[in-house]
This record gives C-alpha cells, structure tokens and sequence, in this order.
C-alpha cells in the first residue's frame, strides 16, 4: 500500500522533497500540489502525473490526500498545519513549525488536545548518520557528562534578501533543535555576540555573529553562524564532556595527500550535505504515517525551538542575556 501525498509548496524545497519522493520512497505517492505560482505547480504536477493547485487549502481538502507536506513560505506553516489538523491528516512541515512563538502555540493547543500526534516538523540533522552517531555516542556514555558543545555552521553564501534575524531563524534553528535533541535539555537562556562583519558580506548583514545558549542543566554551547564564509557549506560539532570529547564534520568525504598537500571536499550546500538526511527522513516520516505513528520533530520541539529563536533576535538588537520561558509541556508529548 502506497501513502496518497500532497504538497504544499512548490519553490525550491517543494520540488526537492517532491523529486526525493518519487524517486526514493517507493511507499509514497505525489497526487497533488499547490503554489500560489500556480503555473509552477503545474510544472511540478506534470512530471510526477499529480493534480495541481493555486490554494493550499484545497490541497488539503481533496479526499485523494492521506498526508501532507508543507514547504510553502514559513508565514504560512501555521494556517496550512491547522487546517491539516482539522482535517485529521499527517503532515510534514518544513521548519521552522512557524515564526512566531504565538503562531507555534496556535498549533501546539490544537494538536494537544487530540488522542495522537499528527504534526512532524522538518529537522532533518537528526537522521542523518553522523549526527545519530554523535548522539550515539554521548548517550553510551562514552566521552562522560556533557560540559560544553561547540556548532559551527557556515554557508558559502545567501540570497540577497537574507537579514541578521534570519541568520538565526533560518539557520541557528537547526543548532538549537540539535543541542535539545542531542542533550535531551531544554534551553533556558540566550546571549548573541556579533564579531565585527565580513567585508565580503552584503551592506547590513551582521555576519558572522556567535550564539551562546545555556541549557537547564548548564550545559553550555557555542554556536558560529556564518553564511558568506565563502569556501562551501561547513557544519561541525564538538561535544567536551567530562572524560572525553566527540567531533563530527572535521572530515567528510574521502582525503587526498598529493602533490605536497592534503586535499578533501567541501559541500557547496545544505542539500548536497544533508541530502540523504532528508532523504532518510521522508522514508521514516511515510513508514510511521503507514504505521498509523508519528515519532519525528514533534510540535513540542518546533515551538521550543522558535522559542529559543525569538529569545536569540531580542538579544541579537537589544544586547544582553535572554531568558527563555516555555509553557508546560502537555501530555502528548511525553
Ligand atoms: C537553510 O534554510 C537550511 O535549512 C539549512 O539547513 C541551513 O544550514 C541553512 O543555513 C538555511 O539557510
């Protein structure tokens, strides 16, 4: 049996997760998607033999869809997640869960008052392998008590319209899902230092800038977000824990030592680095959704995170140490 998908959303990363789907998830199925470029949509449409629409909410009300995936603008997550919700169907939303905090609480009361997750949200790190095996690794106990982690993450560069804020709504966002997933620890608190800018940055672009967070249990993790480094997509992570450390991303790929140097390859970008996490992701996403399960992203991790966000853009233009302060967790999410 086959999952009956729709997706929302055509730009750049619909028509990725729409070409994963068909060409490596043999359980799942693209039967419709909409952009409000509707002439994109049906570009899209055509090549995978789908319907096409210029209103995501029709998308969603069209009864050959058993699930969706929302790629659309990230002002639009929290009106396309609800009507999901309220048409009772899975969905894979791309991060952030929504923008605001108030948006991601929206979501959050809808869906903790039914009997079963329904809502996943798209941060892929956590399947992809390195990541699973620094996780691995820390909870075997292998390097001790977690003290310290250090995330570096690096784009060779962004579109024109890229701001400061989005250096971390668009970018840290994935640093901070990882600390919470990684150490298992809410963040409690936030501080944004900003080096002085690249000359290489566009006019106004506060890059790089250093993002400091605290965990609740002291934790302490630096984050380096840099997105005109220049020389290629660059993500490593180091955890210091208190008899041993674990690095990831120092290495990738094959090393050549050759005519008196020592050379390795550098992803030119977050798809080609993270392709077959999101791959992966899409196939454990359908296998769940067939199952009847949804164990990925939770809205609990989508609202947490742009929590931390917010509270990182209030220290980034005020200066100083944000707190960040959650709602209890309902029971839904254990
Ligand atoms: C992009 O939107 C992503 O999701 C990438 O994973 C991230 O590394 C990049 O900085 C973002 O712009």
């Amino acid at each position: 049996m086959s999952l009956r998908i729709g997706v929302v959303g055509t730009g750049a990363m619909g028509r990725y997760h729409v070409e994963r789907l068909a060409s490596g998830v043999p359980d799942a199925q693209v039967v419709a998607v909409s952009d409000v470029y509707v002439e994109g949509a049906k570009q899209v449409a055509e090549q995978v033999g789908a319907r096409a629409y210029a209103d995501g909410h029709e998308l969603i009300g069209d009864d050959q869809v058993q699930a969706v995936l929302i790629a659309s603008p990230g002002f639009t997550h929290e009106e396309f997640t609800l009507a999901c919700l309220a048409a009772d169907k899975p969905v894979l939303c791309e991060k952030p869960l929504a923008p605001t905090i108030d948006a991601c609480l929206r979501v959050l009361e809808a869906e903790a008052v039914t009997p079963r997750r329904l809502v996943q949200v798209g941060f892929m790190r956590r399947y992809d392998e390195g990541f699973r095996a620094l996780k691995a690794t820390v909870d075997a106990g292998r390097v001790g008590r977690p003290l310290l982690l250090h995330c570096r993450h690096r784009n060779a560069d962004v579109p024109p319209a890229f701001t400061s804020d989005m250096m971390i709504t668009d970018s840290v966002v994935h640093d901070i899902d990882v600390t919470r997933w990684l150490l298992g620890q809410e963040i409690v608190a936030t501080t944004v230092f900003k080096a002085r800018p690249s000359s290489l940055a566009p006019q106004g672009l506060q890059d790089p800038q250093m993002v400091m967070l605290e965990t609740a249990e002291g934790v302490l993790v630096d984050v380096e977000s840099f997105v005109t480094c220049q020389y290629g997509y660059d993500i490593r992570y180091e955890l210091v824990g208190e008899s041993g450390t674990v690095a990831l991303g120092e290495h990738p790929g094959v090393q050549v030592r050759a005519e008196g140097g020592h050379h390795g390859p550098i992803p030119p970008d977050y798809r080609e680095r993270f392709g077959d996490a999101y791959q992966r992701e899409l196939q454990e996403w359908v296998a769940g959704v067939l199952d009847g399960q949804v164990v990925g992203p939770s809205t609990w991790d989508g609202y947490a995170t742009t929590a931390v966000a917010e509270a990182a853009v209030e220290s980034q233009t005020k200066g100083g140490r944000v707190a960040v302060g959650l709602v209890e967790r309902p029971a839904l999410y254990g």
